[in-house]
């Protein structure tokens, strides 16, 4: 075992993809060399959307080429305009999607436990012009969707939620996956469930997988008609064979993955200025990450802990730091005023994602460990 304040041999990066047996997906793929059907809506493609849907506990799932395209469609299946409340605090691909249909993002702050979009804060964005929430279950911390769905019936509102984070994860009535009118998910590689590239949006109801399965198909209908302005967005079969051999060892993955959690709660439990992530928000989390907030009091600040994370080679994430209205595409935006949403400021400023993977060693948890708690210590004792 490696000592506590010894160097790792190789880097640790903050994420490390998971991946099925390569005869798994072999065995998958001969079928579709065997079938010559690639793409456009092939058996396995179908399965998966099938198999999701039992194991996630919703109805209907569409598949698609990544999370960002399920959030195009998402926001265009149910028609939005104007402006769309959303979180500062995600991915830059949250805005970006709104931008792309020609929606002005309108940023709102968020609560410091779940880094997820506040209620009080999204009803102060409210204006007539606003069309629609789109909350990020930001590290698959479940929103508060009680509380958002009250002000989108008061307020006659739309809810799409950005669960990029959240596969497999449930709050206290079940799949969180349920809530809103559409919920999309990512598939990317850093992600718990991956088909290296991929996504889903989770409908309510048939009707809309109809609305959206043809969206994602440039519209048609039938090789003659085309109903709706689509765009490609297509999950390949190859992709579909990924997911498929994923799907068996998906539960050991996030067992694994409470492991290395549990792990980290232990070592870094007790030091001063480090607070640690609650994942009892969720009736069942998912551990997709482990964010950790170094407070502004804290002997070293959370860059400084970066860089002497980094020196040792563990290489950790400031999810999500810049917030998106620091990019220069969003600097104009008429909401983005830090002092409008100062809670999600001080995450940018505070939160450092440790690595996290089902095959983190749990002696690497522990190294990286110690290595945290040297400079938060030493200087407090100096
Ligand atoms: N909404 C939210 C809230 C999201 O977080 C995201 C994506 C989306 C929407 C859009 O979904 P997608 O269109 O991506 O399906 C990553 C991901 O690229 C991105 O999917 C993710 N969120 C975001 C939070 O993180 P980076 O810039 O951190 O990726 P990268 O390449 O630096 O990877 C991080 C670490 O993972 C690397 O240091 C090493 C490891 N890694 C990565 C890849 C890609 C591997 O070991 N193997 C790999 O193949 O963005």
């Amino acid at each position: 075992m490696t000592s506590p304040l010894e160097p790792s041999p190789e880097p640790i990066h903050v994420t490390r993809p998971h991946l099925p047996p390569l005869a798994d997906v072999v065995k998958l793929l001969e079928g579709v060399w065997e079938r010559r059907i690639l793409t456009n809506g092939g058996p396995l493609h179908e399965q998966l959307e099938a198999e999701l849907a039992g194991y996630l506990g919703v109805e209907h799932v569409s598949l698609f080429a990544n999370g960002t395209l399920a959030l195009l469609v998402a926001l265009k299946a149910l028609r939005l305009q104007g402006e769309v409340i959303t979180s500062p605090f995600s991915f830059i691909a949250t805005s970006e999607a709104l931008s792309w249909n020609g929606i002005e993002p309108v940023f709102a702050d968020i609560q410091p436990r779940s880094f997820s979009l506040d209620p009080a804060s999204i009803e102060a964005r409210i204006t007539p012009r606003t069309s629609a929430i789109l909350a990020v279950h930001c590290y698959g911390f479940p929103c508060d969707v009680e509380s958002i769905q009250r002000l989108a019936d008061d307020y006659n509102l739309r809810v799409i939620y950005d669960a990029a984070h959240a596969f497999a994860v449930d709050c206290h009535c079940g799949s969180l996956l349920q809530h809103g009118d559409l919920s999309i998910l990512s598939f990317h590689a850093t992600k718990v469930f991956n088909t290296f590239e991929g996504g889903a949006i989770i409908s309510p109801d048939a009707k809309t997988k109809k609305r959206i399965d043809r969206l994602k198909n440039f519209g048609f209908v039938d090789e003659l008609t085309v109903a709706v302005n689509g765009i490609n967005a297509k999950m390949s079969e190859l992709h579909a064979a990924v997911g498929l051999a994923q799907l068996p060892g998906i539960e050991a993955a996030i067992d694994r993955r409470r492991a290395v959690a549990e792990g980290y709660q232990r070592h870094l439990a007790g030091i001063e200025h480090l607070h640690l992530p609650d994942f009892n928000q969720a009736a069942r989390p998912n551990y997709a990450y482990f964010p950790v907030r170094v407070d502004d009091a804290s002997p070293i600040s959370r860059d400084g802990l970066v860089d002497h994370l980094r020196s040792h080679g563990i290489i950790t994430r400031r999810y999500f730091h810049p917030l998106i209205p620091e990019f220069q595409y969003y600097r104009s935006n008429a909401s983005a005023d830090p002092a409008l949403y100062p809670e999600a400021v001080r995450a940018a400023r505070q939160v450092l994602c440790l690595p996290i993977y089902p095959d983190l060693a749990l002696e690497s948890v522990e190294h990286i460990s110690g290595l945290i708690r040297q400079p938060l210590s030493d200087r407090n004792d100096g």
